[in-house]
C-alpha cells in the first residue's frame, strides 16, 4: 500500500477530492500553508493499493493547474534615504506538489 500527499491550491481542493471519491479513492483534507509564500493551500491525504497509485497521480495532474502567484517581499531601503518601499516577486505555483510513500501498515479499527 502507498500514502499519496498532494499539496493542492485551496479552491481546486474541494473539486479534486469530489473526482478523487467518485473514482472510488478515500481521501482526507489538510489545512495547511507554504513556508515560501505563507498563504494556505490544502494537503491531501490518500492511501491506496500501489497499482492504483499512477492513475490517481494522473487524475491530480488532469485536474490542478499551476498558477502564477506574487510574493510580497520585506521592505527595502531606498538609496535616496528617508523611505522603504515594499519589493514583490512573482512565482509559478504548481498545481500539485505530491508525495508518495511507502505504508509499513494500514489499520481500521
Ligand atoms: P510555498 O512554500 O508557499 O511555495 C510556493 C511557491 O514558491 C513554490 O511552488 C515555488 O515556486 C516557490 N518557492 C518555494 N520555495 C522557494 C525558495 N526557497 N526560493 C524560491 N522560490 C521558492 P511549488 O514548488 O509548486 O510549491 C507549492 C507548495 O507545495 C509550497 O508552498 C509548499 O507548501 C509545498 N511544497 C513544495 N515543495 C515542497 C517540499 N519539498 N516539501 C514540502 N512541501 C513542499
Amino acid at each position: 500500500m502507498k500514502l499519496v500527499l498532494a499539496i493542492v491550491h485551496d479552491d481546486q481542493a474541494n473539486d479534486l477530492m469530489h473526482i478523487m471519491s467518485e473514482n472510488d479513492f478515500s481521501v482526507t483534507k489538510l489545512a495547511t500553508s507554504g513556508g515560501f509564500l505563507r498563504t494556505a493551500n490544502t494537503t491531501l491525504i490518500c492511501g491506496t493499493e500501489a497499482d492504483k497509485v499512477s492513475a490517481l497521480l494522473e487524475l491530480i495532474e488532469r485536474n490542478c493547474k499551476s498558477r502564477t502567484q506574487v510574493r510580497p517581499s520585506s521592505q527595502v531601503h531606498t538609496p535616496m534615504g528617508g523611505g522603504f518601499f515594499p519589493l514583490a516577486s512573482e512565482v509559478v505555483v504548481g498545481g500539485a506538489t505530491c508525495f508518495v510513500l511507502d505504508v509499513d501498515q494500514f489499520c481500521k479499527f
